[in-house]
């Protein structure tokens, strides 16, 4: 669908999407292409851009998400960058209640039994979890994601807390009755469940350090559905496994796919791979988004998704 109407826009090399592209394959793409269509896996450095020639003019990624690609060096080289916000927001602060409701209700234990045949019948003390209702959930990072996974969190009766490069503006804090932690370290310290919404940047990777994770109560729970960097995953792995810290709903892995295998061997952590905003409608509005800003492109405008440095 978003393939087919691809090809009949542009002159479009449709790449296979289940197969990830070596650093020359792009390179060569970028060499022969106007405009090159890189996901979450397509790593767009600055040498790469410097040996990519003059022929590109806009890097349209899919997805939201743009530390996959060096937006500095672009813009120096003239290349435009452009995202796909918006659309990935309800499906990945949904998926972020998923992994909160499953790590604080134990739903994958309860899975594995029933799929082993091991259910001996209810009994009253048998699968209890937390309730998150009355909780506290600090979110890190109240963008779009963030304050949607705060209006369904609002929703299950959890109190509101945020950290936030600034504070939000009154009429849209109001509905949502969020605290505001200047302080990141206090939030931390305060919280039932963190919830990172934030994206990667140089001065976001590793925000949740192990210093910070040191700081959380005991018991608390930390759900990422945003980018693996944010966390220093070997520094989580340990406080995991040394009962510090009360569980983890991970979907974004610090090394891509490849996932610390001792967080694997975990079983207050749920892990899922990287499926935030895989529904199918999602991945069509994605589409929608990257030929929008194409088409707009070509006609001779910016696109309406455009990133500059910094501006993540
Ligand atoms: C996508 C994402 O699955 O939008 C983002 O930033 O991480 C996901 O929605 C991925 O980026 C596709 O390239």
């Amino acid at each position: 669908p978003v393939e087919t109407r691809l090809k009949e826009l542009f002159d479009a090399e449709l790449r296979d999407s289940d197969k990830k592209m070596t650093r020359d394959e792009l390179v060569d793409a970028m060499k022969r292409a106007d405009v090159l269509v890189p996901t979450v896996t397509d790593q767009i450095d600055a040498s790469m851009l410097a040996q990519s020639g003059d022929r590109l003019k806009l890097i349209a990624n899919f997805g939201a998400g743009v530390d996959n690609i060096d937006v500095t060096s672009a813009r120096q080289r003239g290349v435009l960058v452009s995202n796909t916000p918006g659309v990935v927001t309800d499906d990945t602060a949904d998926m972020t209640m998923a992994l909160m409701l499953a790590v604080t209700r134990r739903i994958p234990q309860g899975l594995v039994e029933m799929q082993a045949g091991d259910w001996k019948g209810w009994s009253p003390m048998a699968h209890l979890g937390g309730r998150i209702g009355g909780k506290r959930l600090g979110i890190l990072g109240m963008g779009r994601i963030g304050q949607a996974v705060a209006r369904r969190a609002q929703a299950f009766g959890m109190q509101i807390h945020y950290h936030n490069r600034k504070r939000l503006r009154p009429d849209v804090e109001a509905p949502l009755e969020a605290t505001y932690w200047e302080s990141l370290d206090q939030m931390v310290a305060r919280m039932d469940v963190i919830s990172i919404n934030c994206p990667h940047t140089p001065s976001t990777f590793h925000l949740i350090n192990a210093r910070r994770l040191k700081l959380m109560k005991p018991g608390a729970v930390i759900i990422n559905t945003s980018r693996g960097e944010v966390i220093d995953e070997n520094a989580l792995t340990r406080g995991l496994r040394a009962g510090e810290i009360g569980g983890a709903g991970l979907d974004v892995f610090e090394r891509g796919h490849d996932v610390n295998p001792r967080l694997r061997e975990l079983p207050n952590v749920v892990l899922l791979p990287h499926m935030g905003s895989a529904t199918l409608e999602g991945r069509v509005e994605m589409g929608e988004k990257v030929i929008l800003n194409i088409k707009t492109f070509a006609d001779g405008h910016r696109p309406p998704d455009q990133v500059l440095p910094g501006m993540m």
